[in-house]
């Protein structure tokens, strides 16, 4: 007689580990009037994640200091110009105090802000730009050891450097034109000659400008590369593997991020797409979900004309340049900028975002779990044909997964009558460990749109058109 007996596992074949998903735990906290622009600093030393907002209808900036929880206390409010858009963080009188730097749109000045250390900030200075600054980045622009600013105006197409004397002021501006409307710099060395460059979003023209820095706070003229239909918003990363800087750029009205690929010399690849949802304005690059990729955090303006009050979007990286879809996550109404941090000091960046209509900020503290673990099983042979009266014999390995270290119990069943089944473990070096049955621990603006005539949601930050809000003597 024959009897063939298979060993079932049927329980035993995990499906494969599911992908990790993000999730954040939202505590909003109330800030000033029309809260536009975020950013994260340690503005009392001691080392805790402070934020500090810009609000253009209170014609201030809101400091929250960081309890190093998650939760911060009540904002100090700090006066600087008519209608602040923006905030930069940076140390401009060398004294290890964080300082503020924030153009005035209405004002086309920006306010130089010098810490006190302990949170506090003096009445700053104004240092002139261009005409409607709308953002500032920070940068050693002539290699002098002192940081430089370099501002976006949107009226007069170019931006004004300003080259630090290192005490906190700055030298009279110069400028260098970038294109129609510009709205957003960012700093990193695109050619690789050890020189700051910029990299401009012009939201009139469609397009990125870069002008590849010399080296002495001047610029070489702008070169173009396309973007989405009117970008907001440029950041600078490494988004696949071959160390040279690539450009995000967030598009207001096609609703999606382009990914342009830097070639090393200063030039960029043509724009890949990755939807993103209604209106975005700002993004933040960062290794979210702790992969060793970077990601994407994307402001979600909405559309609030059908009542659409925007969101936060997170797109994985893959490394290789793409992002995974976008992983939607509620703020409040009509965020404009987003920021990370760990502001919990968990090691888990965390998301900071200013809601323009409902005067707060977001802060989302990462709850993701690492991976599911799991384990995979085989069998080999995976099914064995036994003689009467003489045994078979199969090798199950269980091989663990993402950490995995616990359990696993194996059982037989359907075995005719007079079959036993038992199991034995062993290491992975073969040697048994002499028990059965049980497997174990194997181990917004009307100025000169181009594209949008019905453009639904005017990005904030190029509010000088906007109702209420236009700039002394501007015709809309
Ligand atoms: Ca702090
Ligand atoms: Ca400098
Ligand atoms: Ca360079
Ligand atoms: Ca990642």
């Amino acid at each position: 007689m024959v009897v063939a007996a298979t060993l079932v596992f049927w329980s035993l074949f995990p499906t494969p580990a599911p992908a990790q998903t993000l999730s954040f735990a939202k505590r909003d906290f109330p800030v000033g009037s029309d809260s536009i622009t975020v950013a994260v600093g340690d503005f009392n030393g001691d080392g805790v994640p402070d934020l500090v907002v810009a609000n253009e209808g209170s014609n201030n900036v809101a400091v929250l200091l960081g309890n190093g929880d998650g939760t911060f206390r009540a904002a100090q409010f700090f006066p600087v110009g008519i209608n602040p858009v923006w905030v930069v963080v940076g140390g401009f009188n060398g004294n290890r105090v964080q300082d503020l730097a924030v153009p005035n749109i209405n004002a086309n000045n920006i306010s130089v802000l010098l810490g006190n250390g302990d949170g506090t900030f003096p009445a700053g200075r104004t240092f002139a730009v261009g005409s409607l600054p709308t953002s500032v980045t920070v940068g050693d622009f002539n290699g002098d050891g002192k940081l430089d600013l370099a501002a976006a105006n949107w009226n007069s197409g170019d931006v004004s450097v300003l080259l630090g004397n290192g005490d906190g002021t700055f030298q009279p501006a110069r400028t260098f034109p970038s294109g129609t409307n510009p709205i957003s710099p960012a700093v990193g060395d695109f050619n690789r000659d050890g020189l700051p460059d910029l990299a401009v979003a012009n939201y009139g023209n469609n397009n990125i400008s870069v002008l590849l820095g010399n080296g002495d706070g001047t610029f070489r003229p702008a070169v173009y590369f396309p973007a989405g239909t009117l970008p907001s918003f440029v950041a600078v990363g490494q988004f696949n593997a071959d160390g040279i800087l690539d450009l995000a750029v967030t598009n207001a009205w096609s609703n999606d991020v382009s990914v342009l690929l830097g070639n090393g010399d200063g030039t960029f690849q043509a724009p890949r797409s990755f939807a993103v949802g209604s209106s975005p304005l700002s993004a933040a690059v960062a290794d979210i979900n702790g992969d060793g990729r970077l990601d994407l955090a994307v402001a979600n303006y909405g559309n609030p004309s059908v009542g659409d009050l925007g969101n936060v979007v997170v797109l994985l990286g893959n490394g290789d340049g793409t992002f995974q879809p976008a992983l939607p996550f509620t703020v409040g109404t009509n965020p404009e900028s987003v920021v990370v941090g760990d502001f919990n000091r968990d090691g888990k960046l965390d998301l900071a975002v200013a809601n323009f209509h409902s005067n707060s900020v977001s802060v989302l503290i990462n709850t993701s779990g690492a991976p599911a673990p799991t384990y995979t099983l085989s069998a080999s042979p995976s099914s064995v044909t036994v003689t009467q009266g003489s045994t078979g014999t199969s090798t199950i390995t269980v091989s663990p997964q993402n950490g995995f270290t616990g359990g696993v119990t194996l059982s037989a069943s359907g075995l005719p009558s007079g079959v036993t089944a038992a199991f034995e473990h062993a290491d992975a070096d073969g040697q048994p460990h002499g028990y059965h049955g049980h497997g174990h621990r194997h181990p917004h603006g009307h100025l000169g749109h181009p594209a949008a005539e019905d453009h639904h949601a005017q990005p904030h930050r190029e509010c000088p058109g906007r109702a209420g809000l236009h700039p002394l003597g501007l015709a809309e």
